[in-house]
Parts: structure tokens; C-alpha cells; sequence
């Protein structure tokens, strides 16, 4: 987003129901899509905090529909909130309205624009403190699945259609590498062969779906450790965040992306491959807490499909990554040269060390 762009901030806050005088704001946070501020209302002697973000519309196609569904999902989490005795405010995210009753602004670029309040007194890691942390955020995925399975999903609009379909993600990076438009598809060989060279896995979670022996429910599909908040003082995890992509998917899905990210042993982005690998305890302690929290509620052949589904979100992210390097670094936010290839290289490096700890993975879901 350029500075000119951003000059929209100003005009996205006017029209939002923010209380008082808005003070200051800067970027937030460390997603890759959305473009995030945190905004200072001040108010005589009281400072409101708020959330800002730029909905990503040349990824989310449908600003209103993703909006509808982060209301009704929001407003029906809210309700269990408060009759289960929590906070309401600090237990899900609370949009701030438009000053004519809407869940959304429009700035004069065209740009759609939203507010939450701002959670205080919790932190969203990009990298797993502590076990324990790692624990409480699978234990809240998957009672945020299980609390779900009464939501309708035939209210959800699917945000990106096909947004996990590993299949039809292998087509589109097939097509990319036979486009070539940035030049770059040579640099990339060894990468190539390997996602190739998996190429007949990719289908194995679609296929259970198709056949009926995986059910479709509703589901977070964006499950990293930083689209959690674990609240400081109690060190429980307090709200889950980043709802744009909830809709009908698998549980392995969510399952899946948590581990790819929480307990790859190095960052995300991390150059020196050597660094990653699969941490087995974090796999193991994240197990746990998510069959925890899901509360007998998978079916057998779900938790079957748990160590697939984290070896396919890894493949199916690293895949992305590499798509994007080679159409030139449109979709994923970077900050420097290769950014989309080190991530590729961190997810593909944590695919191949999963296949070397198969067994192990496979005996940690039996455990629970
Ligand atoms: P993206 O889709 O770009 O990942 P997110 O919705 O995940 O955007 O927001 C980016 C970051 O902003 C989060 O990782 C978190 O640190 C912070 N954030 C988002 N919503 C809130 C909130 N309501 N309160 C406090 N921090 C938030
Ligand atoms: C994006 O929005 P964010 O940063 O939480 C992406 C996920 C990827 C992730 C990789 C809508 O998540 O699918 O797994 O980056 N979100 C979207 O870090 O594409
Ligand atoms: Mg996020």
C-alpha cells in the first residue's frame, strides 16, 4: 500500500463510529494480506484503542459478503460468550460500525475499509513462546470448530473458492511454472521437481471429501499461531482473529495450518533451511489440546487424516509460496528479494522432514 493510499485512512476513519478524536495510528501486526493500523481515539481524559484494516480486495473479491459473515459468525460466538459467563469483548472480535449502521466503509480509491476494537492485555507470537502457548491455542481451535458445528454454513459465502483444494492449487502453480512471465522458473528446478514429485498426494484429503468419508464443516482455514491471542495474564488462549476465511472445509485444515506454522522449528521465512524441522513435542502438545477441544466430536477417519493434513496444508503453502515467486510476488505481502522463495524452501524443508517422522506423527494422534 503506497503513501498516497494510505492518505485513505483518514477518510475511512471519518466515516467509521469510532469515540473521540482519532489521535494517531500505525502499521500492525505481521499478516500477509490485509493491510492492519492500530488507531488511538482520545476522548478528554480516556484513550480508545481500535483496529483499522484495509480488506485486501483484489483477494477478497466480496468486501460485503466477507463482512456478512464475519458479523453473523461474530455475533453468534458473542452469544455463547455471554451466556457462558466471558467477556464479550475480549472473547471474539467486535466491529466497529459505519456511522450510517454498516460493517464496512468505502474510501473514494474504492477501497474497503473496517474497524474492530482493539483487544488489550493480549498478544498475537509469530513464533511458539512456550509449549504451553502452543497447547492453549490448539485446545482453542478446536473448540472454535466444535462451537461452530451448530453454526448454518449455508450462510457463509465461501471468501476465495477452492481456498484449500490442493488440487486445483497444483494447476494453478502448474500453469504459473508454464507462463514463466517474471523469467524465474529456471532458478527454481530443484523446487519444481519437488512439488512434482508429490504431485499424486495432493488430492488425498478432496478425494475423501468427494467420496463422503471426510465431512465438511465449518471451518477458521487460516489457523497460524498469530490469528491467535493468548491473553497476558492468564497465558490461556483468549480470541481467536482473522476470520476472513471461515467457511465450510475440513477439520485437518485447521489442524494442519497450526502445525505448518506452530511447530516448524524455525520462522516462516527463515533463509537457512537447516533450521527446519517438525518439532515433535510441539506437534505432540498441539494434538492434544485440539482433540482436547474438539471434544470427541472428529471422526475416526478425521483423526486418520490429521498428519495428512498437516503434511498437505505445509505442501499446499509452500506450493503458493512458489506460485507467487513466479508470477511475481503479487499475492503475498514481501519485505525483501526472495522472500516468497524462502518460504517456499521453509515449507517445503518441514514437508520433508514430516515424511521422515511419519510413524511418529502417526503414533501421537493414537495417543489421544
Ligand atoms: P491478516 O489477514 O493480514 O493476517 P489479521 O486480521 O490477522 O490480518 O491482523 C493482523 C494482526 O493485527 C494480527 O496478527 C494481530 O496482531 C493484530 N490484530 C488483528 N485484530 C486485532 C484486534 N481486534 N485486537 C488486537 N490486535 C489485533
Ligand atoms: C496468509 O492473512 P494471514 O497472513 O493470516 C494466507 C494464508 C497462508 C498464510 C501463510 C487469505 O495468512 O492462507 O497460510 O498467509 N491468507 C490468505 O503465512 O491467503
Ligand atoms: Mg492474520
Amino acid at each position: 500500500m503506497g503513501d498516497a493510499q494510505c492518505g485513505k485512512i483518514r477518510e475511512a476513519i471519518d466515516l467509521l463510529s469510532f469515540e473521540g478524536e482519532p489521535i494517531s495510528w500505525e502499521r500492525y501486526g505481521s499478516g500477509h494480506i490485509n493491510d492492519t493500523f492500530r488507531l488511538v481515539c482520545r476522548d478528554g481524559e480516556k484513550e480508545h484503542l481500535y483496529i483499522l484494516q484495509r480488506i485486501n480486495h483484489e483477494i477478497f473479491t466480496d468486501p460485503v459478503s466477507l463482512m456478512r459473515n464475519i458479523a453473523g459468525v461474530t455475533s453468534f460466538l458473542r452469544e455463547k460468550i455471554i451466556a457462558q459467563g466471558g467477556d464479550p469483548y475480549r472473547e471474539t472480535l467486535n466491529i466497529v460500525k459505519s456511522r450510517d449502521g454498516k460493517d464496512y466503509v468505502t474510501d473514494s480509491d474504492g477501497n474497503y475499509w473496517r474497524g474492530y476494537l482493539f483487544i488489550s492485555g493480549a498478544t498475537c507470537f509469530d513464533k511458539v513462546r512456550n509449549p504451553d502457548d502452543f497447547y492453549q491455542s490448539g485446545k482453542a481451535f478446536g473448540h472454535f470448530q466444535r462451537q461452530l458445528a451448530e453454526y448454518p454454513a449455508e450462510e457463509l459465502t465461501e471468501t476465495i473458492v477452492n481456498f484449500h483444494n490442493t488440487p486445483v492449487r497444483l494447476e494453478t502453480f502448474k500453469k504459473a511454472v508454464e507462463e514463466d512471465v517474471c523469467g524465474r522458473a529456471h532458478l527454481v528446478e530443484e523446487e519444481i521437481k519437488f512439488v512434482m514429485d508429490r504431485a499424486d498426494e495432493a488430492g488425498a484429503a478432496m478425494n475423501m471429501l468427494k467420496e463422503g468419508t471426510l465431512p465438511l464443516r465449518v471451518t477458521h482455514n487460516d489457523t497460524k499461531l498469530n490469528n491467535i491471542m493468548i491473553d497476558d495474564v492468564t497465558g490461556e488462549a483468549l480470541c481467536i482473529i482473522d476470520l476472513d476465511t471461515i467457511m465450510p472445509g475440513l477439520s485437518i485444515f485447521d489442524f494442519g495450518d497450526s502445525i505448518r506454522f506452530g511447530a516448524n522449528t524455525a520462522d516462516e521465512d527463515e533463509p537457512d533451511v537447516s533450521l527446519v524441522s517438525l518439532s515433535l513435542p510441539l506437534y505432540e502438545i498441539y494434538t492434544k489440546g485440539f482433540l482436547e477441544g474438539c471434544q470427541g466430536s472428529l471422526t475416526q477417519a478425521e483423526r486418520d487424516m490429521l498428519p495428512m493434513g498437516a503434511k498437505l496444508m505445509t505442501f499446499e503453502c509452500g506450493v503458493r509460496f512458489l506460485t507467487d515467486f513466479l508470477q511475481g510476488d503479487t499475492y503475498f505481502r514481501i519485505s525483501r528479494e526472495n522472500h516468497n522463495l524462502d518460504r517456499t524452501r521453509t515449507q517445503f524443508a518441514l514437508v520433508a522432514d514430516m515424511e521422515k517422522k511419519w510413524a511418529d506423527m502417526e503414533a501421537i494422534v493414537c495417543k489421544y
